[in-house]
C-alpha cells in the first residue's frame, strides 16, 4: 500500500512538473498569435477560427474566418481578455473572405493591425487598420497596401526605430503564384516538382514612416543552409512555407517559420534584417493539426526578470484542423543563443 501510495504522489509531481501548456481561451477558437508587449500588458493577435462548413483543401478555403478577437493578460498565466470583436470583414472596403493571421505593431500611439485578406479577385492582399487602443476596435484603411500580396505578416521594429514586414506563404497563401513580381494563376511548380531549384522564397520589405506602405521595392529572403548554399524546393524539412517571424536576440536576427507539410517550426539566423539567413535548426516539433504558426516575444516578470515566451496553436480543444487554439511556453535557448527544441 505504502508503494502504491509513493507511486502515485510520485505520478502526480512528475505530471505537475511537466504540465503541458492549455488553451489561452476556450470560449472561441484561436489561432495564429501574434504577441507583443504594448502598456506593460501582453497583447496577442489572433486568427479567429470558425466553423464555416467549407469542406478542406489545398488552398486553405476551410479557414473562412470573419473577424479578430485581440486577448490580453496582465502576466503569464495570468487571467485572459478577450476584447471582442476588433475588426471585421464587412467593414474592410476592399476585401472577399478569409481573414488570415494577423500582425500588430506601434508608433507614436497609434496601433496598427496588419492582416491578410482574398480581395474581390480572390488574391490574397495585406491590408492595415489602426487604432488608439492595442485592444481596438480597428478602422481598416480603405485599399491593401500598395505592392502587397500573399500571407502571414510580421512587423518587426529594430532597435533603431525603422519597421519591416516578413510575409508570404505558399499554396493556400498564393506566394507561389508571385515569383514574377506579377500575379500568375498557375504559378510557380518549384515547391512540388522542381526539387533541384532554390525554394519559393519568403519576402520582407521595410515600412514607410506611417507605417501604412511599403517604402522600398518586396525583397526575397535568401534562406541558405549552414554551407551556404540556397535552401532547395525539395528540402521540405527545412524550405520556408509559411507562418513568418522576427525577433532580435543579442544582436542577431532571427527569422523563424513553418515548414508547412513538414509541419516544423524552424529558424535561421542573421547579421543584418534584410538577410541572408542561415539556416539553424527546429525549434518546435509538429503540434497537433495540419498548420504550425508561431510568435516569440520577450517578456519580463515583476521582477524585472526576463523571459523568452513562444506563443502557439494546436487543436486539443476540436481535434479539428480548422478549429485551433492558442497557447503559450517558455522558449529556452543555449549559451550560444541557439534554441532549444521544443517537443509540444
Ligand atoms: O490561419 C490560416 C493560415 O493557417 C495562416 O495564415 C497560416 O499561417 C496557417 O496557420
Amino acid at each position: 500500500f505504502r508503494f502504491l501510495c509513493g507511486l502515485f504522489l510520485l505520478t502526480i509531481g512528475y505530471s505537475y512538473g511537466q504540465s503541458a501548456p492549455q488553451p489561452l481561451v476556450s470560449h472561441i477558437y484561436t489561432a495564429d498569435p501574434s504577441a507583443h508587449v504594448f502598456e506593460g500588458k501582453i497583447y496577442i493577435y489572433p486568427s479567429h477560427d470558425i466553423e464555416a462548413h467549407v469542406a478542406e483543401d489545398d488552398e486553405g478555403g476551410h479557414f473562412n474566418m470573419q473577424d479578430y478577437h485581440i486577448l490580453s493578460m496582465k502576466h503569464i498565466g495570468g487571467k485572459v481578455t478577450d476584447h471582442g470583436m476588433a475588426l471585421a470583414l464587412q467593414d474592410i472596403p476592399w476585401a472577399g473572405r478569409q481573414l488570415w493571421a494577423p500582425d500588430a505593431a506601434t508608433k507614436n500611439g497609434t496601433y496598427y493591425l496588419y492582416f491578410p485578406a482574398k480581395d474581390q479577385d480572390d488574391v490574397f492582399r495585406i491590408g492595415v487598420a489602426t487604432s488608439t487602443s492595442p485592444s481596438g476596435p480597428f478602422k481598416a484603411e480603405p485599399k491593401p497596401i500598395e505592392g502587397s500580396y500573399s500571407i502571414d505578416p510580421a512587423v518587426f521594429t529594430d532597435t533603431d526605430g525603422s519597421s519591416y514586414m516578413y510575409f508570404g506563404g505558399i499554396w493556400g497563401g498564393q506566394l507561389q503564384r508571385w515569383e514574377t513580381g506579377q500575379y500568375e494563376a498557375g504559378g510557380s511548380k518549384t515547391d512540388l516538382e522542381n526539387d533541384q531549384a532554390p525554394a519559393i522564397a519568403p519576402r520582407m520589405v521595410r515600412l514607410t514612416v506611417d507605417m501604412k506602405q511599403f517604402a522600398e521595392p518586396v525583397r526575397k529572403i535568401v534562406l541558405l543552409d549552414p554551407e551556404g548554399r540556397p535552401l532547395l524546393g525539395g528540402d521540405h524539412d527545412r524550405r520556408f512555407f509559411e507562418g513568418a517571424w522576427m525577433h532580435k536576440y543579442q544582436d542577431k536576427y532571427y527569422f523563424s517559420y513553418s515548414t508547412g507539410d513538414t509541419h516544423l517550426l524552424a529558424y535561421a539566423t542573421s547579421d543584418s534584417p534584410y538577410g541572408p539567413f542561415t539556416y539553424q535548426g527546429v525549434l518546435m516539433e509538429p503540434v497537433t493539426g495540419w498548420t504550425t504558426h508561431h510568435s516569440i516575444v520577450e517578456i519580463k516578470d515583476k521582477k524585472k526578470e526576463s523571459k523568452w515566451y513562444i506563443f502557439y496553436h494546436d487543436v486539443q480543444l476540436s481535434g479539428k484542423t480548422h478549429l485551433r487554439n492558442v497557447k503559450v511556453r517558455e522558449l529556452k535557448r543555449n549559451p550560444d543563443g541557439s534554441i532549444q527544441t521544443i517537443n509540444p
